[in-house]
């Protein structure tokens, strides 16, 4: 279906109007900023949580320039009420940790000519984000109800590719057990005739793991393991562990990478390539995953946790189903109880708000968002009710943290169809020009795909689906970025401490 330029926009809802009343009110309110000096401060470390390409480094640049610019954030009601006197990026306190390249970020999505998305992340990056905020009085008696009401809230966030998250489901296997898993599955892989399966296998095969440590029989295994989880990645798979070897990091060419999932051996000589590999799977825990959670990922007070559903609908039941596989053990990894090693390091602390949300619902007409707030609720019900049941308030919905689409609704022969229109870089050209096409996405029945991929379907039954990646328009730094639900996510996520 094409909807044109000029179908109708259904944009200017009362939430616009409203935003526009929000944005006079904090104009107004900006003005006291100087007069007033912070006398309390607090910091609220905000987890943002998802594999590869579930949108956190859009959602942490969108996060930030709204906070910047709040007119568009009417759900936050610190920002509705005009109580956000200021918002400044900070060094972060840990000065040995890059700072999140906001800026850049933020020009490339809306930058004039051609605005991108921003690259995969390669490294960690750290930012605080401090807030001067004008805090309501809690009653009568409140004491700054007399007039110190000033307050400094710090939000700090980190930003971490996302292929290293699986690495957290690595921590409670031995080499011999995440072996296993894995050349059972390089098995199945090989039986679909994924190329990089069998090369693998081959490779394995000609292998005596029991000799003495080769560094090249070491290096030939490797480097055929990493092109095996590349192709793996390029499907759609999540589990992709260990994650340093799609993106390594500051590893790059380390030794401690240097392991692949060998045929368990028992009694083997202690200088064999498979004592090697056994060690280095043990270091690559120790040294690289059991750090990166402890000083990164454990301390924090609350998370969002972003699923991009659409993408593992698109790219079929198997990877459907590793996404839930993953995201489930996961999140069991932050909320500790029957593994030792975290519950020592959480110390009894706990995540106070999960939210659980799908993005990119800028892909659908609202009529469809319903449906894909469910899509969390679905695929990560255990999770959902296991935070629930240790306490932590949660919450599921879908957002947008970039909005890149504006709903159009065309009725041909008296019927209407309700969808999307966006940029997109045009099919038959590599030149790369943008068109803008309309997209009439449903999304089908979260029970009836969860079914299917349980059930090991290789495609689904009603046949592929397929979601447009749209692109976004050039903007001015003035103008705030379109979002949809960002206010309401930060309202639950934060709203309270502001
Ligand atoms: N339409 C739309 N697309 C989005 C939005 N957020 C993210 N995307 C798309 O999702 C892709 C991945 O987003 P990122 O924020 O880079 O994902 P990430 O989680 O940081 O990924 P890694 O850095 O690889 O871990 C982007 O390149 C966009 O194509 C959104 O709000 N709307
Ligand atoms: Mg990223």
């Amino acid at each position: 279906m094409g909807m044109g330029k000029n179908g109708q926009d259904h944009r200017g809802t009362m939430r616009e109007i409203v935003a526009r009343r929000g944005a006079t009110e904090l104009r107004r309110a900006g003005k006291a900023v100087e007069t007033v000096i912070p006398d309390r401060e607090r910091v609220i470390r905000l987890g943002v949580t998802g594999l590869s390409r579930a949108g956190k480094t859009v959602f942490i640049t969108s996060l930030v320039a709204s906070l910047d610019n709040p007119e568009t954030m009417v759900e936050l009601a610190a920002a509705r009420e005009g109580r956000i006197k200021a918002a400044n990026l900070e060094p972060h306190p840990e000065g040995t940790i890059p700072r999140f390249p906001f800026e850049d970020h933020r020009r490339t999505m809306i930058r004039q000519g051609k605005p991108a998305w921003p690259e995969g992340t390669k490294k960690l990056s750290k930012l605080r984000l401090s807030l001067l905020i004008h805090r309501k009085p809690r009653n009568l008696l409140d004491r700054d109800f007399l007039g110190r009401h000033e307050e400094t809230v710090h939000l700090d966030i980190i930003d971490f590719p996302g292929e290293w998250l699986v690495d957290l489901t690595m921590m409670d296997k031995d080499f011999a057990s995440w072996s296993v898993e894995c050349l059972e599955k390089i098995t199945f892989e090989t039986l679909n005739g994924r190329e990089e399966a069998i090369v693998y296998l081959k490779q394995l095969k000609r292998t005596n793991t029991e000799a003495k440590f080769n560094q090249e029989n070491a290096q030939s295994l490797a480097k055929a393991f990493i092109a095996y989880l590349k192709a793996l990645k390029k499907d759609g798979y999540s589990r992709c562990t260990p994650g340093r070897l799609l993106q390594p990091g500051d590893l790059e060419n380390a030794a401690i990478l240097t392991f692949a999932p060998l045929h368990s051996r028992d009694k083997v000589d202690k200088k064999s390539l498979y004592k090697k590999f056994e060690s280095r799977f043990e270091a690559y825990k120790r040294q690289v995953v059991q750090p990166f959670f402890r000083n990164h990922l454990s301390k924090i007070d609350r998370q969002v946790v972003l699923v991009d559903v659409m993408a593992a609908i698109q790219a079929g039941p198997g990877p459907f189903e590793d996404q839930r596989k993953a995201m489930r053990d996961i999140l069991s990894v932050f909320q500790p109880g029957r593994n030792l090693w975290l519950t020592q390091l959480f110390q009894g602390r706990r995540v106070e708000k999960i939210l659980f949300a799908a993005t990119k619902a800028d892909h659908l007409h609202h009529s469809q968002h319903g449906k894909l707030s469910t899509y969390p609720d679905g695929v990560l019900r255990e999770s959902v009710q296991r935070a629930d049941n240790k306490g932590a308030k949660t919450r599921v919905m879908s957002i947008a943290a970039l909005r890149v689409t504006e709903e159009h609704t065309v009725t041909e022969d008296n019927v209407n169809y309700e969808g999307v229109c966006g940029w997109l870089f045009s099919k038959d050209d590599d030149s790369r020009e943008r068109e803008f096409v309309g997209y009439p996405g449903t999304l089908p029945d979260i029970g009836a795909l969860l079914k299917e991929a349980r059930q090991g379907e290789k495609e689904w039954r009603d046949g592929r689906q397929s979601f447009p990646k749209f692109l976004p328009e050039p903007r001015s730094r003035e103008q705030p970025l379109p979002h949809i639900r960002l206010d309401q996510a930060l309202e639950f996520l934060i709203g309270d401490l502001l």
